[in-house]
């Protein structure tokens, strides 16, 4: 639950290092920075920014010109905290997003309309070419969600690859 004094904590924070947030994320190097200590996690449908020092594993996900995730399709269990390492093997810009298939799908939309649309979350990585960027991400939410290149063009080519977060069995029984 997010208090007032919370979400206005958050807005001051978000305000005074707007800038350089956004200029960091689409640099070329990467998201490797702790520039982000200072917002508190927010809880998304599809988990929440990951404590580096819980990672139990690495899942490299290679990106390419032929605008397609290798591998395209993960699982991992609920309570993990995994570090997904986006590695773009093209000349272009890539990106890795995570999210719902409903929010990626509008937020593609809206980087149509804004293509100088500049964002940076614990679930993006924006990676130059030959370069990489890490997510750490804590999947404590089940479910099938989905990951994304919003770059224009790129999500409608299909750029899109599925994440599976299979329930604890102490979740099931519940
Ligand atoms: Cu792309």
């Amino acid at each position: 639950m997010v208090t007032r004094i919370d979400a206005l904590r958050r807005a001051l924070l978000v305000s005074a290092t707007a800038w350089p947030l956004m200029a960091a994320g689409h640099g070329p190097h990467g998201h490797d920075t702790p520039r982000r200590a200072a917002l508190p996690p927010e809880q998304k449908p599809w988990g929440i920014a990951g404590d580096p020092a819980r990672i139990s594993r690495t899942i490299d996900i290679r990106m390419g010109d032929d605008m397609r995730f290798r591998p395209d399709r993960i699982t991992v269990r609920q309570g993990e905290t995994v570090r997904l390492r986006a590695i773009n093997r093209g000349r272009v810009m890539h990106e890795l997003v995570i999210g719902t298939p409903e929010e990626l799908a509008a937020h593609a939309e809206l980087m149509k309309k804004h293509p100088g649309m500049e964002h940076d979350e614990p679930y993006m990585a924006h990676v130059a070419p030959g370069q990489r960027g890490d997510i750490v991400w804590h999947f404590n939410r089940p479910g099938n969600f989905q990951f994304a290149c919003l770059i224009p063009g790129h999500f409608d080519a299909g750029m899109v690859g599925h994440i599976r977060v299979e329930p604890t069995s102490q979740e099931t029984t519940r």
